[in-house]
């Protein structure tokens, strides 16, 4: 049965452009409640960390540059259904590919700036929840 937990971070780009506030507002409007919140720094090797899982991956060093270059916001959300639910509302990696009405299509500039993270899995979300917050942190 699927989970009811994703892990989420708002990424560098939308965080300067001013685009915290409405990247929450579509969350909370497509009915996720933010269990734990906060705005934080990564640095290359927390960041390195986070995406080990690329680390073969080509853009893997871009990656880690790009999310280690300014503040982030991180969020674990709860819904039913929620990692696969999030994944439709951000949409396609690529903003060029993402649906109408996405979380990226409105926000993303390119396929490596594309203004959110979102869990791929069950054990993802919690895996990534737990990198980030603590029990105390979380609501
Ligand atoms: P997603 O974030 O949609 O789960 P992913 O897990 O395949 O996508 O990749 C993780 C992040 O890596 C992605 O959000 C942005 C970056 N990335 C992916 N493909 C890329 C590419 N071809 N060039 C540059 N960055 C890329
Ligand atoms: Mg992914």
């Amino acid at each position: 049965m699927a989970g009811n937990i994703t892990f989420t971070m708002i990424k560098p780009d939308a965080v300067a452009a001013g685009n915290i506030g409405g990247i929450l507002n579509m969350i909370t409007e497509a009915g996720f409640t933010i269990k734990a919140l906060k705005m934080t720094r990564l640095s290359r090797d927390i960041a390195g960390k986070f995406y080990e899982i690329h680390k073969e991956r080509p853009f893997y060093e871009e990656l880690v540059e790009f999310m280690s270059s300014g503040p982030i916001v991180a969020a674990v959300l709860e819904k039913e259904n929620a990692v696969e639910d999030f994944r439709t509302l951000i949409g396609a990696t690529n903003p060029a590919d993402a649906a109408p009405g996405t979380i990226r299509a409105r926000y993303a500039k390119n396929v490596g700036e594309n203004a959110v993270h979102g869990a791929d899995s069950d054990e993802n979300a919690a895996r990534e929840g737990s990198f980030h917050f603590s029990q105390y942190e979380m609501f």
